[in-house]
C-alpha cells in the first residue's frame, strides 16, 4: 500500500495508525504547493481532490478522506483492537468521535492555515475551537483515551490534529489534560517511529 502524505498534515493519522497495525506502507511525500509528488507525479492524477491523504490500495483503488482510510487500515489487522467492532453501540459512539474530530477540530483549523483570511474570522475560528477544547479536556479529566480504556484510531486521528496548536501558536495552558493526552499518545513508540520519520519530533508536543 501508498500513502500520500505531507509532513505534519492530517495524513499523520493514518501512519501512525499503518504503523500502529503493523502493516507495511510506501511513504509518497507530496509537495501541496505545486500538487506533485517527491517521484515527480502530478498528486492530481491520484486524488483529484488535490488533497493528503491518499491511500493507494493493493487493489490499485485509491481511497480518501483520513476517517476513510484509517478504518481500511484498522480493518485490515483486526487482531491490533484498533477501532470497535460491528456489533454493539461503542462503534456508533466511535464514529460519533470521529465525525467531532473531522469536522469541528480537523476543519475547525481550517481558516487559520489560510494567510488571507481576514483577523475576525480566524479569531471566530480560534474562539470555536477554544469551546471544543474545553469539551475535551473536561472529557480526559475522566478517560485516558477517546474510548476509555485504551488506544484506537481515533486517538491518533485526535493526536495529529491538536498538534496544530501549537503551530499556530494557540495558548493551550488552560488545557491540562488535553496536554497529558497529547503526551500520552506521543509517548507510544509507533508515533514516535512516525514523528520521526516524517521529520516532526522536535515539533511535536
Ligand atoms: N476532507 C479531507 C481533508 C484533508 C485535508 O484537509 N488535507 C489537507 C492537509 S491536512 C491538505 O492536503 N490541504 C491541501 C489542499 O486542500 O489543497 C480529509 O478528511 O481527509
Amino acid at each position: 500500500m501508498k500513502l500520500y502524505y505531507a509532513p505534519g498534515a492530517c495524513s499523520l493519522a493514518p501512519h501512525i495508525v499503518a504503523r500502529e497495525a503493523g502493516l507495511s506502507l510506501d511513504l509518497i511525500k507530496v509537495d501541496l504547493r505545486d500538487r506533485t509528488t517527491e517521484t515527480g507525479q502530478s498528486f492530481e492524477e491520484i486524488n483529484p481532490k488535490g488533497y493528503v491523504p491518499a491511500l493507494r490500495v493493493e487493489s490499485g483503488e485509491v481511497l480518501t478522506e483520513v476517517s476513510a482510510i484509517i478504518q481500511y487500515l484498522a480493518s485490515q489487522a483486526p487482531l491490533s483492537n484498533l477501532m470497535p467492532g460491528h456489533d454493539g453501540f461503542d462503534r456508533f459512539r466511535f464514529l460519533e468521535w470521529l465525525g467531532f474530530i473531522s469536522t469541528e477540530i480537523h476543519k475547525g483549523f481550517g481558516p487559520l492555515w489560510r494567510p488571507n483570511f481576514p483577523e475576525d474570522v480566524k479569531q471566530a475560528a480560534r474562539d470555536r475551537l477554544f469551546q471544543r477544547f474545553a469539551y475535551l479536556d473536561k472529557y480526559f479529566a475522566e478517560k485516558p483515551y477517546i474510548m476509555g480504556e485504551s488506544f484506537t484510531i481515533a486517538d491518533a486521528y485526535l493526536f495529529t490534529v491538536l498538534n496544530w496548536a501549537h503551530v499556530h501558536k494557540l495558548d493551550m495552558s488552560a488545557y491540562s489534560n488535553i496536554a497529558a493526552f497529547v503526551n500520552r499518545i506521543a509517548a507510544r513508540p509507533k508515533v514516535q517511529e512516525a514523528l520521526a520519520t516524517e521529520g516532526l519530533l522536535q515539533k511535536a508536543a
